[in-house]
């Protein structure tokens, strides 16, 4: 006799949003269980929206990772702004990232609302940063506000990652799965490369200069009989200064940033790389809508 399965799948999409730094590509990536998604100390390091895919026999969760919430100044930062926004319209659950050791970003939980009537869910992430009675007292103000479903988690250590994911996953619709379940990203291999160099020089360089860096990947060549795969990339600056600070003194700094970079990107595709920086200059790139459509960003909808 066939016994016919009750199971129902469930699917969608689940968006990871807060301020800047909160940790939000960390937690994505331990949802997932690899890195895909850049981290670095500095704020504003996610640009554009990332889509990570974690399934199993019974759900598939797609995130979303997004750049962190602010008052947009200039182009590029109306771009991620408003990537952000459409990942929260795009979104079937909400998961509202909180650093519970930077009163700003608690402050950006209180007042954070989307009036949607979708699933949320709130993290408390960096809960090594406080105490446990700290963290007590935070889960009542916030389940006073309402909020039922609270997770906290210290994603650097991958602590209480399990339980943020099962509580996601118990949000998700019923769906057919929405991507082939083998699937991990539907981001090209080629945008992970730019975006493994642009980490890179965010980890290397100080001040304006690493988020006036742009990165192009140009070539993308395998090659047979055991030789290294051939990356060509263009680091782009917005002023002749900046290259130089990017080259460095004899080509130093653009030698060690190749050098770290290659040994991420032969980690992530599993193969020997060969891998070609140059630098150039694209004046003022962030200000201007034609640059970032050239570049492959969202163009703000005030400047189409
Ligand atoms: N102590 C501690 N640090 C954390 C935790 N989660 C993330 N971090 C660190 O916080 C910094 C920012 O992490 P990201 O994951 O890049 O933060 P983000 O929210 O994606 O930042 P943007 O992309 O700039 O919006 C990194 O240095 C992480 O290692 C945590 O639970 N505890
Ligand atoms: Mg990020």
């Amino acid at each position: 006799m066939t016994t016919l399965s009750t199971h129902t799948f469930r699917a969608g999409f689940v968006t990871l949003v807060g301020l800047p730094n909160v940790g939000k590509s960390t937690l994505l990536n331990a949802l997932v269980g690899e890195r895909l998604s850049i981290i670095t100390p500095k704020a504003q390091t996610t640009q554009r929206k990332l889509r990570a895919i974690y399934s199993n026999d019974s759900h598939q969760a797609v995130f979303i990772d997004t750049p962190g919430i602010m008052e947009p100044r200039y182009t590029l930062q109306r771009s991620m702004h408003e990537e952000a926004m459409s990942a929260i319209e795009d979104a079937d659950v909400i998961v509202a990232v909180i650093d519970v050791g930077f009163s700003p970003s608690i402050e950006w939980g209180i007042s954070f609302n989307p009036s949607s009537g979708k699933p949320k869910i709130l993290c408390f992430n960096k809960c090594d940063r406080i105490s446990k009675k700290e963290l007590v007292a935070l889960r009542e103000r916030f389940a006073d506000l309402g909020w039922e479903d609270i997770y906290t988690t210290d994603a650097v250590k991958e602590v209480g990652i399990k339980p943020l994911r099962s509580g996601i996953l118990a949000q998700l619709p019923e769906s057919a799965p929405l991507y082939p379940v083998d699937e991990l990203s539907d981001t090209p291999v080629r945008e992970f490369i730019a975006e493994m160099i642009r980490e890179t020089c965010l980890e290397e360089l100080v001040e304006e200069v690493p988020y006036s860096i742009a990165v192009q990947v140009e070539q993308f060549k395998e090659r047979r009989r055991g030789k290294p795969t051939y990356i060509e990339a263009v680091v782009y600056v917005e002023r002749e200064s900046q290259k130089g600070i990017v080259v460095g003194t004899g080509g130093t700094m653009i030698r060690k940033i190749g050098t770290r970079t290659r040994v991420k990107i032969e980690k992530f595709l599993e193969q020997r790389v060969y891998l070609e920086l140059r630098v150039k200059v694209l004046p003022n790139w962030r200000k201007k809508t034609h640059q970032l459509r050239v570049l492959g960003f969202r163009v703000p909808t005030q400047e189409k």
